[in-house]
C-alpha cells in the first residue's frame, strides 16, 4: 500500500493540461485558476523567452516522474510545446521539523497565519529570478558557438520556466488572493526594465554573450542551489518538496556553467600554445579570449552573486532560520543544537579603514554563512578550471576576488576594496578597475567573436569541443533541428 502511494506521488499524469504529481485534478478551483495562468505563462514565454525559437526541434529532457530513472526523459520538443508541469518530491510522513523554535513539531502542510507574508515574499523572490534569467538569456541562441551549446542554453531556459510553476503553484494553492496577485506580477515585471524591474540586482544585468552565460551558470545559477537547499529544509513541507525537485535540475545548469567556462580556457591555452604566446592582444588576434578577460568575468560575476546572499549580518535572515521557513546549507547533516542559541560565527567587516574578523552570533550572520558554503564550492570548480593551464604549463591561474571586492549589499557596499582584499581610495579604485571588472571593450570583444555556429559537430573557434555529447549521443549529433 505504502509502495502504490508512493508512486502515485512520483509518477507525473500527463494527461492533464497542467502534467503534475499533486493531483491537481482533485481541486478543481486551482486547476482552473493555473489553468487561466498557462496561458499568460505561454505568452510571457513567447515574448521574452528565447527569440525566433518557435519551430525548432530541440533534443530536451522533459521530466515524466520524480523518482531516479523518470526526471531525465529525452526527445525532440518545440519549445512552446514543452509539457512544463508541477512536481515535488513525494512526501515523507516522518518528516518532522528539525531547526528553529519549532524544533521536533511536526512540518507544516499548510502555511501558518503568522508566517505568512514573510514565506510569501521568499517564494515570490524565489520565483522572480526564474524567469528573469530567461529574459537576460533572450537573445544568446542567434550567436550560439554550437548546437551542443544551443541544446543546453534551451534546456536551462525550459527548467527556469518550470522552476517558475514550482513557484506559482505554490503561491496560488497556499496563498489565495494574494498568492494569484503575486503570481500574475511574475509575469510583468521585466529584467532591466526601469520602471518594472526584477526583484534581485544580478537579474537585471545583461547576460550579453556566451561567456557571461557559461559564468553566470556557474556562479548566479549556485547561488540558485544554495538558496533552494536552504529553502528545502524548511518548515512548509510543499516549499521543501518543490525544491528538492528543482535541485535535481539545478545540477545540470552548474554543469553547463562549469563545462562551458572548461571549455573557454582548453581553447585559449591550445592556442597559447600553438602560436607560443602569452600576450592578451596576440591571443585576442587569434580569436581567443584571453585569460586576463577570462579573470575579470570572474571578478565580475563572482561579486556580483554574492550580494544575492543579502547581508551579512540580517535580522530577516535570522528570522527565517527561528521560524523555521529556512535552514542552513545542509541542516539536517550539522551536528548542533539546530538551535544557535550560543553558537558564533566569524565574518569579515571594515572598521577603521581595515578589514577586521569579528565573531557574531551565529544566529545574525546566516546569509554569510550561506555565503561562505557557496564560496567553498565555488573554488573547488576553479581548482578544476586552474588544471586546465597547467595541464599546458601556463603559469596563470583564474583567482576568486576577496568577497569584499565590488559590493553593493552588506558590510562591504560600496567601499573600495582590490581584489586581493586591500581598502583602497576612491581614486585608486578609478585608476585600477579596468583591469579588474571587464570594460565595455571587453564586452564589445568578446560580443564579436560571437558568430552562430549551427552545423552539426562544429564548434566556434573561441571554445572547446565538450568532452562528450548529451545522455549518451555523439557531440555531433543534431541537438537542434531548424525546420
Ligand atoms: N538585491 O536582510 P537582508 C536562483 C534587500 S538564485 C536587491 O540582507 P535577506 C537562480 C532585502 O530584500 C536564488 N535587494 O536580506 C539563479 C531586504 O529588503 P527589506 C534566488 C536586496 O532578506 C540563476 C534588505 O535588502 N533565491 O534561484 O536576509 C538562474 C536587507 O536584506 C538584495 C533566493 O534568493 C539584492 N541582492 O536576504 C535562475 C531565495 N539582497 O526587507 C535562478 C529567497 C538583499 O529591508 N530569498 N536585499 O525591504 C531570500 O532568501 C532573501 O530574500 C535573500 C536576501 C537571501 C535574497
Amino acid at each position: 500500500m505504502a509502495e502504490a502511494m508512493d508512486s502515485a506521488q512520483q509518477s507525473i499524469d500527463y494527461s492533464q493540461r497542467i502534467p503534475n504529481n499533486v493531483e491537481l485534478s482533485t481541486d478543481k478551483a486551482l486547476q482552473r485558476a493555473l489553468e487561466m495562468w498557462q496561458p499568460a505563462f505561454l505568452d510571457w514565454w513567447k515574448d521574452t523567452g528565447p527569440i525566433d525559437t518557435a519551430k525548432l526541434e530541440v533534443y530536451l529532457r522533459t521530466a515524466v516522474s520524480v523518482d531516479k530513472g523518470g526526471w531525465a526523459n529525452f526527445g525532440y520538443v518545440r519549445m512552446p510545446e514543452y509539457r512544463w508541469g508541477i512536481f515535488l518530491t513525494p512526501r515523507d510522513e516522518r518528516r518532522n521539523i528539525h531547526f528553529g523554535d519549532h524544533k521536533g513539531e511536526p512540518v507544516w502542510e499548510e502555511v501558518p497565519g503568522e508566517y505568512r507574508s514573510t514565506l510569501r515574499r521568499i517564494i515570490v523572490t524565489q520565483g522572480d529570478t526564474e524567469p528573469a534569467s530567461v529574459e537576460q538569456q533572450r537573445l544568446l541562441g542567434m550567436t550560439c558557438p554550437s548546437l551542443y551549446d544551443l541544446r543546453n542554453l534551451f534546456q536551462v531556459n525550459v527548467e527556469e520556466g518550470r522552476h517558475l510553476w514550482a513557484m506559482v503553484y505554490l503561491l496560488h494553492r497556499y496563498f489565495g488572493r494574494d498568492g494569484r496577485e503575486e503570481a500574475k506580477a511574475l509575469l510583468e515585471r521585466r529584467s532591466g526594465d526601469a520602471n518594472n524591474p526584477r526583484i534581485l540586482t544580478a537579474f537585471n544585468e545583461e547576460t550579453g554573450h556566451w561567456l557571461a552565460f557559461y559564468m553566470f551558470a556557474f556562479f548566479t545559477d549556485r547561488d540558485g542551489k544554495f538558496q533552494l537547499s536552504a529553502l528545502a529544509e524548511s518548515n512548509f513541507d510543499p516549499l521543501a518538496r518543490t525544491c528538492k525537485f528543482m535541485l535535481t535540475e539545478e545540477a545540470h545548469h552548474m554543469f553547463v556553467g562549469e563545462s562551458g567556462v572548461a571549455r573557454v580556457l582548453q581553447r585559449t591555452c591550445e592556442v597559447m600554445r600553438d602560436g607560443k604566446i602569452s600576450d592578451p592582444a596576440q591571443v585576442r588576434a587569434q580569436g581567443a579570449i584571453d585569460l586576463e578577460t577570462i579573470q575579470r568575468f570572474v571578478n565580475f560575476h563572482y561579486s556580483v552573486t554574492l550580494d544575492l546572499f543579502g547581508a551579512e549580518i540580517s535580522s530577516n535572515a535570522a528570522n527565517f532560520y527561528t521560524g523555521g521557513l529556512k535552514g542552513r546549507y545542509e541542516e539536517t547533516k550539522l551536528s548542533d543544537d539546530h538551535a544557535l542559541s550560543n553558537d558564533r560565527y566569524a565574518v569579515e567587516d571594515i572598521e577603521n579603514g581595515q578589514i577586521v574578523a569579528k565573531s557574531l552570533p551565529a544566529l545574525t550572520v546566516l546569509n554569510a554563512r550561506l555565503r561562505d558554503d557557496y564560496t567553498r564550492e565555488i573554488l573547488a570548480g576553479m581548482a578544476r578550471w586552474n588544471q586546465i593551464p597547467e595541464s599546458f604549463g601556463i603559469p596563470f591561474r583564474v583567482k576568486l576576488s576577496h568577497p569584499g571586492f565590488h559590493r553593493k549589499i552588506g558590510n562591504f557596499a560600496n567601499q573600495h576594496i582590490s581584489p586581493d582584499g586591500q581598502v583602497i581610495s576612491a581614486a585608486a579604485w578609478e585608476a585600477e578597475a579596468k583591469r579588474w571588472l571587464p570594460s565595455d571593450e571587453d564586452h564589445a570583444f568578446v560580443a564579436s567573436l560571437m558568430g552562430r555556429v549551427i552545423e552539426p559537430g562544429k564548434f566556434a573557434n573561441w571554445i572547446a569541443p565538450p568532452a562528450r555529447g548529451v545522455n549518451g549521443m555523439p557531440v555531433e549529433f543534431e541537438y537542434v533541428r531548424f525546420a
